[in-house]
């Protein structure tokens, strides 16, 4: 151990000798998977902009298990990494892998989700957006939207145990707590895809009078509000207007569903969390600089009236 810190140590002296060297710096990213349209983002802006710095990017696709991305970090630490990088599917039971890169002098870095460890000097830095904020983003337009007419919502969460599925679960319900017509008459897992958000969404207007009973959707992400979209129409019903859909993310197929009538609200996020995390890593290896304990994100509200200048500037940007 004490031979490879001191290795560590070597290494990182001489890229902190100049910018240059840095070029040459490689990093593992333990990703969680392919799960939405918006993780699918995430992992190809990763690369153009691993590919821009001359940094080498190694993927590591967990197939949304953390006991993968455990395996990963391992690995990354084996093969000497200069920097890991973990997208964490659930928030918690980091603490051992972590401490294992640290003895290893290997900077972790976070991307899209938080992680709860009680040394928090186990990680460099989370680039994450404010998740309790875009569901109060979400709970505050429905709120607006509604105007004081009764409104019962279905919840479509995210995957089990995630940091941003707990968050935005707690700011859309702290904010829509505030309203005495809003109600969440039902809420479950529909785990960050389509095909579980069509299911779960279908068990939901059985239980509620064909859906007669549902006001509107709010969905963690928009993947699985395209599949409760797709539910709703099957039940005979109009998406965006008998049933309102409030979502999460911003990618081009929600703003495909405002153009033809069936989605009412996004919450932006920005696939491009590895560009910060790259900009803070360089930083730290040329200057020794200590990035932000967190770096956040924006969180915009966008309408339909913005779908169609949104589709185009994200075909510019290629996601
Ligand atoms: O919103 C969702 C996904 O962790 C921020 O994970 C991310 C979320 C994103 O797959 O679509």
């Amino acid at each position: 151990m004490l031979k490879k810190l001191t290795l560590a140590t070597a290494v990182s002296t001489i890229l902190m000798s100049g910018s240059l060297m840095a070029a040459s710096l490689t990093v593992g990213f333990s990703q969680i998977g392919s799960e939405s349209g918006w993780r699918a983002a995430e992992t190809a802006v990763s690369k153009v902009e691993a590919e821009k710095r001359g940094v080498t990017l190694k993927i590591s696709d967990a197939q949304q298990k953390q006991e993968n991305q455990i395996k990963a970090v391992r690995s990354f630490i084996a093969q000497g990494v200069d920097a890991i990088f973990i997208a964490p599917v659930v928030q918690t039971g980091w603490g051992p892998v972590l401490e294992e890169a640290k003895d290893y002098g290997i900077p972790v870095f976070l991307l899209d989700r938080g992680i709860t460890v009680e040394d928090d000097s186990l990680y460099m830095t989370a680039v994450t957006a404010d998740n309790v904020l875009e569901g109060a983003v979400a709970g505050k337009w429905l709120i607006d939207k509604v105007a004081g007419k009764p409104c019962n919502v279905v919840e479509l969460q995210g995957t089990v145990g995630a940091s941003v599925a707990i968050d935005r679960k707690k700011g859309f319900s702290d904010t829509v707590d505030t309203v005495d017509n809003i109600q969440i008459v039902r809420t479950q897992s529909g785990e960050f895809t389509r095909s579980k958000g069509k299911e779960v969404m279908e068990s939901f207007i059985k239980a509620e009078n064909n859906g007669k009973n549902i006001c509107a959707v709010f969905a963690h992400n928009d993947d699985m509000a395209i599949g409760a979209i797709q539910a709703i129409k099957e039940a005979g019903l109009k998406p965006g207007s008998d049933i309102l859909i409030v979502s999460i993310d911003a990618v081009p197929d929600i703003f495909k569903a405002m153009m033809s009538g069936e989605a009412n609200a996004t919450v932006e996020l920005t696939p491009n969390m590895a560009g910060p995390a790259l900009d803070a890593l360089m930083a730290y290896k040329d200057k020794g600089t200590i990035p932000p304990k967190k770096i956040v994100t924006e969180s915009n509200l966008y309408l339909p009236a913005d779908a169609k200048s949104q589709l185009e500037m994200k075909k510019d940007l290629g996601y």
